[in-house]
């Protein structure tokens, strides 16, 4: 049988300078490294070529998190939703030259005009999303699009919205599962059961189901066991990245016990 491999979010340490977080990689216990381009770690050519280095030195291998900060690929604007379009292009790229198994974006959110346009968001998240998967696989990279949490105006929160979504978007876009989001919408086994063909990738965290905390493995109410059968019974293969912003070493060997 094959087993997830277990892998790290560079999230919780966001707060710290670039040049910190990359002293921390061939710490970890793990070679699967999700890179967050933002903020103080945001990418470009030098930072690329730093990493490109680790990873030869320490068998790393990456997984690049868009930026999100004041992101929105359903914007109304035409001229903001280009600026946005070149940040994101940007990242595509950085991500192609880290050989990066795959980039992880958000999906768009409603804005204060939307109540005047009922339903312009998700045709314009859907045109958003075909063009960074097409622009991805002309730079060699898999695109997958995040479930996000409640209660922000994000459109694609529930299993609902992805059966949707996947019954639009006619590409074939992975979906990367966050267990924590999940969680607040109490959906883990459901998204878990309806897209077991469609997760390619997962970010693991705990929160009380009321908001989106990123707190270690175990320290919230998520039942880890359950969700870890579940993981092991659709035979899933990719990566299961710790996004936890505390306990993250305790966090990873809680996961590597539990699907080991
Ligand atoms: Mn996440």
């Amino acid at each position: 049988m094959v087993k997830p491999e277990i892998g790290l979010s560079m999230l919780y340490c966001l707060g710290e300078t670039f040049q910190k977080m990359t002293g921390h990689l061939h710490k970890v216990e793990t070679i699967y490294i999700e890179l967050v381009d933002e903020g103080l770690h945001a990418l470009n050519k030098r930072r690329v070529q730093v990493l490109k280095e680790l990873a030869d030195s320490y068998g790393l291998k990456y997984m690049v998190h868009a930026p999100f900060a004041d992101i929105n690929i359903a914007s109304p604007s035409k001229p903001l939703l280009n600026v946005m379009l070149k940040r994101l292009k940007k990242s595509i790229i950085n991500a192609g030259a880290l050989n990066c198994q795959v980039w992880v974006f958000h999906p768009g959110l409603k804005t204060g005009i939307s109540m005047f346009y009922p339903g312009m968001e998700w045709v314009q998240n859907l045109k958003t999303t075909r063009l960074l998967f097409r622009f991805a696989s002309d730079h060699g990279v898999e695109v997958a699009i995040e479930n996000v949490p409640e209660p922000y105006s994000f459109i694609m929160k529930s299993v609902e919205d992805f059966k949707r979504f996947y019954n639009e978007v006619n590409e074939d876009i992975g979906l990367v599962l966050d267990i924590g989001h999940a969680n607040i919408n109490g959906q883990i086994e459901s998204f878990l059961t309806t897209f077991a063909d469609k997760i390619v990738h997962m970010h693991a965290h705990d929160n009380y189901g009321k908001s989106d905390q990123h707190l270690g493995i175990g320290h919230g109410n998520i039942n880890w066991k359950k969700t870890a059968v579940l993981i092991k019974s659709i035979s899933y293969k990719g990566t299961v990245v710790v996004e936890s912003i505390e306990h993250v070493e305790q966090s990873m060997s809680k996961l590597k016990r539990l699907l080991g």
